[in-house]
């Protein structure tokens, strides 16, 4: 069985969601999704010059020995552009595979470990009151978890995840106005005060038993975000995301020390070298890796195995600039993971989406429910991609007060 070609898409509706499809000589073909936020024409390059090439004539069966070629071929390791480049390939050769087989992916993993994976929503607010709003509209709809971003009063600009327009909950994830990236400002001081108490009085509005999820977007320095893990104590929080800059893996024993506080990090992580100090030293309790920028289902898997001996579960990475394909791989991940914890799912589901990526997974009451259809079970409508192209964008810059460049 040999590869016979290697065709990469740009284009979505209102995202630039970068799409692989690999075509076989039995008819079978397999897709996979290298989109990046934000940076999404050079995966698609990566892709288009040296990728595709060299795909040609390999035996698509071979998954694990063409990652190990693309991986280690590279000499210059890592880093997001070709993990997401190589996280595609590795999507759409685990696709053929379940193809192949007649079986739905989670299958050759292993096999259903639950039926219905629990989702989280992001719910916003410009202040308090619209982010009680915004939250009630989640469940009602029967969401079992939120995560609540709420604008901080005297901040400057609008704080991370919340739009400055009451009433628009909409998500925030990339500007198409221009390339050139907006200036938020933000103040540490400001957040620490506020939102211990703006969290306790979301708790005490809501029940118990809905889950409270915070985004911290790596804004504080190790010390602050002890600090501030201890103020939130009393919130009961499912999981401080970030609360540090991801890159320091030793950042997060100061917090370890001074709070229980679940933590949840590694959206911008793209390998197992990323987290793996912090895996095993039980620094955190959620790992939040993308199947698309972590290198597709071969890494990921072994992130998840080994975070699997350290009682780390997973919350993979789902915002909306993913494509269904990235969301599909990871939903039989999350049916499968004897560690699943939860997955961030912002719903994609527009008519123009769902034409676009024909699929039968479905979002009910909360829950994910993986499709049983053959390897993804999601396919791709060329024809409809004729309708899209690549529009450049941008995404905030963060700088405090002085003007100092902060981490987004
Ligand atoms: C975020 C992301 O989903 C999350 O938790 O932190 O929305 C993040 O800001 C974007 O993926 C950046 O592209
Ligand atoms: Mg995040």
């Amino acid at each position: 069985m040999k590869i016979t070609a290697a065709k990469v898409f740009i284009g979505g509706p209102g995202k630039n969601y970068v799409t692989l499809k690999i075509e076989t000589d039995q008819g079978v073909y397999g897709l996979g999704d290298a989109t990046l936020n934000n940076r999404e024409s050079l995966t698609a390059k990566y892709l288009e010059d040296y990728i595709a090439p060299n795909l040609i004539g390999l035996d698509p069966r071979r998954s694990e020995d063409i990652w190990q070629f693309f991986y280690r071929g590279a000499y210059f390791r890592r880093g997001p552009i070709a993990m997401a480049a190589f996280g595609a390939v590795d999507m759409a050769l685990w696709d053929i595979k379940g193809k192949l087989a007649n079986m739905p992916l989670y299958d050759l993993f292993g096999g259903k470990s639950r039926e219905g994976a629990m989702v989280y929503a992001h719910a916003t607010g410009s202040d308090l009151e619209d982010l009680k709003d915004s939250i009630s509209y989640y469940v009602e709809q029967g969401y079992k978890a939120v995560r609540v971003q709420c604008g901080v009063p005297g901040m400057p600009s609008a704080s991370y995840g919340v739009s400055e327009t009451k009433g628009d909950v909409e998500n925030y994830i990339t500007d198409f106005s221009g390339i050139r990236p907006k200036v938020e400002v933000w103040d540490s001081d400001l957040y620490m005060r506020y939102m211990p108490k703006a969290l306790e009085e979301i708790r005490d509005t809501f029940s118990p038993d809905l889950h409270i999820l915070h985004d911290v977007h790596h804004r504080l320095l190790p010390r602050e975000a002890a600090a501030f893990a201890k103020s939130v104590e009393p919130v009961g929080l499912y999981w401080l995301e970030d609360p540090t800059p991801a890159e320091d893996q030793d950042a997060l024993r100061l917090l370890r020390q001074h709070s229980t506080v679940p933590v949840a990090i590694g959206e911008v992580f793209n390998s197992i070298f990323d987290c793996n100090k912090l895996i095993e030293n039980e620094l955190i309790d959620f790992i939040r890796v993308a199947v698309t920028y972590a290198g597709g289902i071969t890494h990921v898997k072994r992130i998840v195995d080994l975070a699997g001996l350290h009682h780390v579960r997973t919350g993979f990475h789902g915002a909306p600039s993913h494509s269904p394909l990235c969301m599909a791989a990871q939903a039989h991940l999350n049916a499968w993971a004897p560690n699943f914890g939860i997955q961030e799912y912002l719903v994609l589901g527009t008519p123009e989406c769902d034409a676009l990526f024909p699929s039968d997974h479905k979002m009910e009451n909360g829950l994910f429910h993986v499709s049983d259809a053959p390897g993804l079970g999601v396919d791709f409508d060329e024809k409809e991609a004729e309708r899209y192209s690549y529009v450049a964008g941008s995404h905030p810059v963060v700088r405090l007060q002085d003007g100092t460049l902060w981490n987004y």
